[in-house]
């Protein structure tokens, strides 16, 4: 089983995070607010929480309450980070406050101004030291470490400056181990005025510095849940709280993304072979996810799901209204270079077969592509539910993402408004700019010519005479 280290910075990062935890430890049965052990027959399954628990080498630790683990000294691979204490500060008092490794908590007052250069320029060479400290001394607890799980939102300054300051610090001193983000993008939420520049100077750093990156915009998000809320109750003013509600689906997305690294299956998909088969070309690594953000709980335990039922999810994980960025993956206008499935719970391998094909048939692929989709199941549905279908995407219409952020960043450039504030950080050159700028044109090509490409023609093979 592979190991995470899961680094959340800024607020959003945090507040991902402490949606992330408890659910985690759902997925793994645990009881966060009873000392009673699970129900079913009183026995536990152990389950390696090592994935994303230190459990001090005890690989086939069954707990079955919180209080469990924190007599067994079980602690989380996360590392909190923020230049302001509030959110963090929740971990110190909240239910989980034993299980965070106290050394892993690095916050300061009073935050990076919602300003990209002071969290990357300024905290960053002030903290570096500290922050790489932090996570020596998580790696140093794990026994096969995979990767490095970024959360942080690239809307403001902590997330996105000191953010992609930790993700360029782990490429320096651990190259080997892979950089997976899962960042959020305010797009329709753009509450901070200079948001376009921290969107586009963490997207540059992204696309040289992350091995894959999960991104998630808020309009995406803000669409799922109001969507949602009119389904169940006809009214979106229940929607009191939407931050939580987004975060829940961001956090379930990491869940199943992570689920084949976490729990046994029959066509087992660990997180190892991800960037292998998704990301075709060094910058080309911002993948979509979908999934059925509704888990069907209605089902009884045993009983056997309908065909119509898994075909469902499955269309739903596929359509562009279930995407976290607004792409279309199966639409006229997407080119796939890459796809992932997960099937998890009641799916069986003749099922997936018959979703590949669909998606062969309906897709446009890449001509060099060769219409290959990679396949996972995970026997362990995730929580309240009795299955689920996960797709991930590698497709051209992640161009409108930069195109967006690209739109924004140059109208706000060209009236040069706000660029005082970036260019007073010391380190910070005004050319980052212009630097920026070229790096999304760059990356809007990349994805254009890849839209545009012709299929390729294979010439026959003729005999070689003279062998
Ligand atoms: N989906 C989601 N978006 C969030 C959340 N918190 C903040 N945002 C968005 O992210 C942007 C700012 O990010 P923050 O995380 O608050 O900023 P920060 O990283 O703490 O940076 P500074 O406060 O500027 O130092 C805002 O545009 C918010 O709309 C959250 O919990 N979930
Ligand atoms: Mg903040």
């Amino acid at each position: 089983m592979s190991e995470f280290v899961v680094i959340q910075v800024g607020q959003c990062g945090n507040q991902i995070g402490s949606a992330l935890w408890p659910l985690i430890l759902q997925e793994y049965d645990i009881n966060l607010y009873s000392e009673d052990k699970k129900k079913t027959g009183d026995t536990l399954t152990p389950k390696p929480l090592s994935s994303f628990f230190n459990t001090s080498s005890k690989s086939d630790l069954a707990c079955g309450t919180l209080a469990e683990l924190i007599n067994n000294k079980v602690k989380a691979r996360a590392v909190c980070i923020d230049m302001e204490d509030s959110v963090v500060a929740r971990f110190r008092q909240g239910v989980l406050k034993d299980i965070f490794d106290k050394k892993c908590f690095i916050t300061n007052y009073p935050g990076s101004g919602n300003n990209w250069a002071e969290g990357y320029y300024e905290y960053g060479p002030i903290y570096a030291e500290k922050i790489l400290s932090s996570i020596k001394h998580a790696v140093e607890r794990c026994d096969s470490l995979h990767g490095f799980l970024l959360l942080f939102s690239t809307g403001g300054g902590t997330g996105s400056g000191l953010g992609t300051f930790v993700l360029k610090l782990l490429a320096d001193c651990y190259p080997e181990i892979e950089r997976f983000v899962a960042c959020v993008y305010p797009t329709g939420t753009e509450d901070v005025v200079t948001c376009p520049y921290n969107m586009g100077f963490a997207t540059k750093e992204l696309l040289d510095n992350a091995t894959c990156v999960f991104p998630v915009e808020n309009r995406s998000l803000l669409d799922i849940v109001e969507r949602q809320a009119k389904k169940q109750s006809g009214d979106i003013s229940s929607l009191y709280t939407p931050f939580n509600d987004m975060n829940n689906i961001i956090v379930n997305m990491l869940l199943h993304v992570t689920s084949g690294s976490r729990f046994p299956g029959s066509l087992n998909f660990d997180m190892n072979e991800l960037n292998t088969n998704m990301v075709p070309f060094p910058k080309l690594n911002f993948l979509s996810s979908g999934f059925n953000p509704c888990p069907y709980s209605s089902l009884k335990n045993g009983k056997k799901p309908s065909k119509q039922l898994k075909d469902e999810l499955f269309v739903a994980s596929c359509s562009r209204l279930n995407q976290l960025v607004k792409v279309d993956p199966l639409g006229p206008k997407s080119v796939l270079m890459a796809t992932t499935l997960i099937g998890r719970g009641g799916f069986s391998l003749s099922d997936m077969n018959g979703y590949v094909e669909k998606i062969q048939n309906k897709g446009k692929f890449a001509p060099w592509a060769f219409k290959s989709i990679k396949l996972g199941l995970c026997d362990v549905p995730p929580k309240n539910a009795t299955l689920a279908m996960f797709s991930l995407h590698n497709t051209t219409s992640v161009v409108n993402l930069f195109d967006h952020i690209h739109g924004q960043f140059t109208k706000l450039y060209k009236k040069k408004a706000h660029v005082h504030h970036y260019t007073k950080i010391s380190g910070f050159d005004r050319d980052f700019f212009l630097d920026c700028h070229e790096s999304f044109r760059g990356v809007i090509n990349a994805y254009r010519e890849i839209e545009n490409m012709s299929p390729v023609k294979i010439p026959r093979l003729t005999p070689l005479k003279d062998l």
